[in-house]
């Protein structure tokens, strides 16, 4: 009848697996099309979550929708982070084992939210003693206080993580968060000194300068007005943010007296915050020499001493670096500070459940080192979940002797490769470079790709013409067809943000600092060793293995954050937009796999044990095999042979997916999810 729609025609299905047989990418956009106008933001692909940025507050995160989420099955609710959080957390209680989120997406798509909101409803839901309440107000308050410090606002998102962040929640054995442990990875402190149009510095020097008392703006030297530093002044957008620096000051200053910091470390932190404001306003003229002078002192009477025969560039490149080195470790210092007072030493038997929210996959109109480091690491994540959804549960297929289509999907393993190989890959060329003898340059580094790499289908120098030959790319840039599209990287700079050098007098001025977190940071032992320590490449690529390593030892959940649109308007779905991220995310392929797949395997015995009423034959007891058992009980509930598969049960077969039920039995009778369903909904 016209004018009357069904509740799957207004609302679509809340899991793409319940979409018809087919499913083409149309169908996927008009389903999450229609849910976002509907303001459901959230949709499944079995138990991967989908999740589009609403840009607009929607009260779903209420305490009642906490409760409401707090174990119960995982299908029985709408799609929710909550029920991925509560998923996670149930299966971490019953199997005693250790769990990650890993929410991937792109600038903007709504990553750091996710992770916030998980926390907050673990904080909320979990048992919880009243010694153990600190841990927890610790746990929820370094999030304020490292957004301040490491995020900023960007053309595609106004607060921009701008470093990775790995957060473990550790529990104890009756699930009661105890306490935490945050690795940060690769901040972004070239910020420091330089932001592009349209970007602002690190969110603490304006919230510093907005919210800070009088008296302590004046003890540190400070005007309240940005404009007046150097540092700060270069966006003309300040104003412009809708981010609230004064409020958010207050947040920072409370959550800090929780954080354990007492009144000498913020003097000492703000400390360094204000000096680099300070260094930013020196200014260098030219002598007779050509060497460098500061003709106005003011500046220097807040900060350590600078004097030195440089040349007015090298003495600019100087003041830069050491603003940049101060940042860079004040920002280390700030997450071990964290960590020391998240540590709980009561407790040695404890589960983890780690969430990652690092920065997503960027492009901007000028990419630097920064972007390729970036973008790199969001490789490295798409990579382990190609590695563990997309590649292990069809070779999982394989050997159980299933028959099995294989559904074929982009493997970015070869980009990885072409950027971290050893010896042969980017990171190595630029390395190389890096420390060659003789004037090796931005330049001679993009010679040198183009000899190597310049060959490789997802690379290319700036020979080629742009996109439909509008644009060329200019001299000293490199392009790379990344999963999630081509970044186009201009080399400068590269080698100079990749060897990260500090003038030795620099640091020797830093090391007798009478600042004791400065102190800390630049210990006097760095100025004996003579060695070079790895460049930032190089530890970028080793932190990630590491990760990696700490990941594929853990249980995952998979959030996958859509950005709506580029504008950051609410209820404005950009098709063109969303399906190039349906594309490289890799959606589409997922739910192929989900849906010819057996989202559901159960051991025979516990399969049988569970289901033998349905049956006269196996009810109550089934005296044979229990193989034999499953078929005769699939068989009387009239399963047609595609609906289900018999595994050759391998014995330390293991149950990667998640079960029906909270209690956690291994699965080997593989049944087509949609109707493992309607299995449930006949149980007596
Ligand atoms: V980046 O890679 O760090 O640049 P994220 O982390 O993916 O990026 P973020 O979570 O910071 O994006 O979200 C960007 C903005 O979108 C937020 O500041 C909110 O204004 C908005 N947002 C994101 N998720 C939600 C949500 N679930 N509800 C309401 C949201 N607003
Ligand atoms: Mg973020």
């Amino acid at each position: 009848m016209e004018g009357t729609l069904t509740a799957r025609d207004k609302v679509g299905v809340q899991d793409f697996v319940l979409l018809d047989a087919h499913t083409s990418e149309s169908a996927f956009m008009d389903n999450l099309r229609k849910r976002f106008s509907e303001n459901l933001i959230y949709t499944y692909i079995g138990t991967l979550l989908v999740s589009v940025n609403p840009y607009q507050e929607l009260g779903i995160y209420t305490m009642r929708q906490m409760e409401l989420y707090q174990g119960v099955n995982f299908f029985e609710l709408p799609p929710h982070v909550y029920a991925i959080a509560d998923n996670a957390y149930r299966m971490m209680c019953s199997e005693l084992n250790n769990h990650f989120i890993l929410i991937s997406g792109e600038s903007g798509a709504g990553k750091t939210e996710a992770s916030k909101k998980i926390l907050q409803y673990f904080a909320v839901t979990c048992p919880m003693t009243e010694s153990l309440q600190i841990a927890r107000d610790r746990l929820l308050l370094s999030n304020p206080v490292l957004e301040a410090f490491g995020n900023a606002r960007t053309p595609r998102n106004d607060n921009s993580s701008r470093f990775g962040k790995y957060m473990d929640i550790q529990f104890d054995f009756q699930g009661v968060p105890v306490g935490g442990h945050i690795i940060s990875y690769l901040i972004e402190k070239s910020r420091v000194v330089h932001q592009n149009q349209g970007e602002r510095n690190f969110h603490i020097f304006y919230q510093l300068l907005a919210g800070s008392e009088a008296d302590h703006l004046a003890y540190l030297g400070l005007e309240r007005d940005p404009q007046l530093y150097k540092y700060l002044s270069q966006d003309h957008c300040a104003k412009e943010s809708s981010v609230n620096d004064k409020n958010d000051w207050k947040t920072v200053s409370d959550a800090f007296s929780v954080i354990d910091f007492t009144e000498a470390d913020l003097q000492n932190l703000f400390g360094i915050i204000a000096s680099v404001l300070h260094l930013g306003n020196i200014r260098f003229q030219e002598d007779d020499q050509g060497c460098a002078t500061i003709p106005d002192t003011h500046e220097i009477k807040w900060i350590a001493k600078v004097v030195c025969p440089l040349t007015l560039e090298l003495s600019v490149y100087a003041r830069d670096a050491m603003a940049k080195a101060v940042y860079g470790r004040t920002f280390t210092w700030l997450v071990n500070k964290i960590n020391s007072s998240l540590v709980n030493k009561d407790f040695t038997q404890k589960t983890v459940i780690g969430l990652l929210d690092i920065y997503g996959f960027e492009v901007f109109d000028k990419n630097g080192f920064e972007q390729f480091c970036i973008n790199y690491c969001n490789e490295k994540l798409q990579q382990l979940l190609i590695e563990r959804t997309l590649k292990a549960e069809q070779a999982e297929y394989e050997t159980e002797g299933i028959e099995w289509e294989p559904i074929q999907y982009f493997n970015n393993k070869i980009i990885c490769d072409l950027v971290e190989e050893r010896h042969k890959g980017i990171i190595s060329i630029l390395d190389e470079e890096c420390i060659r003898p003789g004037p090796a340059t931005d330049l001679s580094f993009l010679e040198k790709l183009e000899e190597k790499v310049g060959k490789h289908a997802h690379f290319q120098t700036r020979k080629l013409a742009g996109p439909k030959g509008q644009k060329r790319i200019g001299w000293m840039e490199f392009r790379l067809f990344h999963y999630a599209g081509e970044v186009t990287y201009c080399t400068k700079g590269f080698l100079e943000k990749n060897n990260d050098l500090l003038y030795r007098h620099l640091k020797e001025a830093l090391c007798g600092c009478q600042n004791s977190i400065l102190r800390e940071c630049f210990l006097a032992a760095e100025l004996e060793n003579h060695r070079r320590p790895p460049t930032v490449g190089t530890q970028f690529k080793n932190s990630l293995s590491s990760l990696l390593e700490i990941l594929i030892s853990k249980e995952p959940s998979y959030i996958r954050c859509i950005k709506p649109n580029d504008r950051k308007e609410p209820s404005e779905f950009d098709d063109f937009l969303v399906r190039h991220q349906i594309k490289y995310l890799g959606l589409m392929e997922h739910l192929r796999v989900r849906r010819a797949g057996f989202a559901y395997q159960r051991k025979y015995e516990h399969f049988l044990q569970r289901y033998k009423s349905l049956c006269p034959d196996t009810w109550p007891h089934w005296p044979g095999p229990p193989g034999e058992g499953v078929e005769r009980l699939i068989k009387y509930i009239g399963y047609k042979p595609e609906e289900y598969k018999l595994g050759k049960f391998i014995n330390g077969f293991i149950n990667r997916h998640q079960p029906l039920s909270p209690n956690n039995e291994e699965f080997l009778v593989f049944v087509r999810k949609n109707y493992i369903l309607n299995l449930r909904y006949h149980i007596p």
